[in-house]
C-alpha cells in the first residue's frame, strides 16, 4: 500500500491528526514496541508555537455522544525546547516527521517555518491556520485574502512541503483551498474540528475554560466527507483528508472522496493502536474492491 505524497514514500496511507497522538509519552508507555509496530505511516506534531503556551483553564474535554470536544488552547514548551528536546526523540521514529505549526501573525509562523526549514530531520510542515491574525482580527485559514498573505510570507523561507491545514469552520472551504494552491500551497489536510459548545447541567455556564470547543470524532465524519469530496474538485493539490475515521471503510469513503492520505484522530485515544488496524482493514478493503 506504499503511497508518495510531497516526494515521501509512505509505508500506507494512514497517518494520525496533529494532537491527536503523543509518541514521545507512547514510547515511554510501550518502549521499543511502539517502534516495531508505529501505528501511522508518517507522524505530524502536536502544534508548536514560538512563545510557550499554558493552555486553556480546565475543563478541557466534553464527551458527546458521537465524539469528543476539545478545548486545550495549544500547550507546547514553545519553538526552542520543541527544536531541543522533542525533534530528536520524534526523529528516533521509524517513519517522516511532519511538524505542525501555528501562530498568529505572519512574522510569528515566518519564524517557525525559518527555523525548521535547517532540520533535515524534518520531512514537512503542516500550517495550521486556524488562529486569528492579531493584526486584523480574521482568522487566517477562514479568509482567502489572509491565507493567501501568509503563505506568500512563508513559501520563500523554505523548499520542504508546506501542507495547509484547513478549519472547516469558513464560509465556503472551497474557496480557501483555492487560494492556497494559488498561493504555493504543496499540500492540504481537512478537516480541522468544528466549533461547539456545551453548558454545564448545574451552573448552565460553558463547561470548558475557553468557552467554546472543537467537535471531532464520527459527528463529524459526514461533514469531513462532504468537505474533502469539494476541495478535492476545487484544487489539483494531494490532500490528506481527516474527520471521525475508525475504520477503513470510513478511510476508503475519504479516499473515494479525494483524499490521498487518511489521518486518524479521536479514534487513536479510545486504541492507541488504531492507525495500523484502520491501514490494515483499508488494504483489504483495496484488494477486494481490485479483484
Ligand atoms: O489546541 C487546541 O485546542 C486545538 C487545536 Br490547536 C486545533 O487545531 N484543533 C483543536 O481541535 N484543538
Amino acid at each position: 500500500m506504499s503511497v508518495t505524497f510531497c516526494n515521501l514514500v509512505l509505508d500506507h496511507p494512514v497517518i494520525n491528526g496533529s494532537g491527536t497522538f503523543d509518541a514521545i509519552a507512547a514510547r515511554r508507555a510501550f518502549g521499543d514496541a511502539l517502534l516495531e509496530r508505529f501505528p501511522f505511516a508518517a507522524f505530524v506534531s502536536k502544534t508548536v508555537t514560538v512563545a510557550t503556551r499554558q493552555g486553556n483553564p480546565p475543563e478541557r474535554l466534553w464527551e458527546l455522544p458521537g465524539g469528543l470536544m476539545n478545548s486545550i488552547g495549544l500547550p507546547n514548551k514553545g519553538l526552542e525546547r520543541f527544536l531541543a528536546e522533542d525533534l530528536p526523540e520524534l526523529a528516533a521514529m521509524p517513519v517522516p516527521v511532519i511538524v505542525n505549526v501555528m501562530g498568529c501573525s505572519r512574522g510569528e509562523v515566518s519564524a517557525s517555518v525559518e527555523a525548521f526549514d535547517g532540520r533535515p530531520d524534518v520531512a514537512a510542515l503542516e500550517l495550521n491556520v486556524s488562529c486569528p491574525n492579531v493584526e486584523t482580527g480574521l482568522v487566517m485559514g477562514a479568509d482567502p485574502w489572509e491565507l493567501s498573505r501568509l503563505l506568500e510570507a512563508v513559501r520563500p523561507l523554505t523548499a520542504k512541503p508546506l501542507i495547509v491545514k484547513l478549519t472547516p469552520n469558513a464560509t465556503d472551504v472551497a474557496e480557501v483551498a483555492r487560494a492556497a494552491e494559488a498561493a504555493g500551497a504543496s499540500a492540504l489536510s481537512l478537516i480541522n474540528t468544528l466549533r461547539g459548545m456545551a453548558l454545564d447541567p448545574v451552573s448552565g455556564e460553558p463547561w470548558l475554560g475557553g468557552g467554546t470547543g472543537g467537535v471531532s470524532g464520527p459527528a463529524i465524519r459526514a461533514i469531513a466527507l462532504a468537505q474533502v469530496h469539494s476541495v478535492a474538485r476545487s484544487v489539483e493539490l494531494p490532500i490528506v483528508g481527516m474527520g471521525g475515521v475508525q475504520c477503513g471503510q470510513d478511510a476508503l469513503d475519504l479516499m473515494r472522496a479525494g483524499a490521498d492520505l487518511v489521518a486518524v484522530g479521536t479514534e487513536s485515544f479510545r486504541d492507541p493502536a488504531a492507525g495500523l488496524r484502520i491501514a490494515a482493514e483499508l488494504d483489504q478493503l483495496l484488494a477486494n474492491s481490485a479483484v
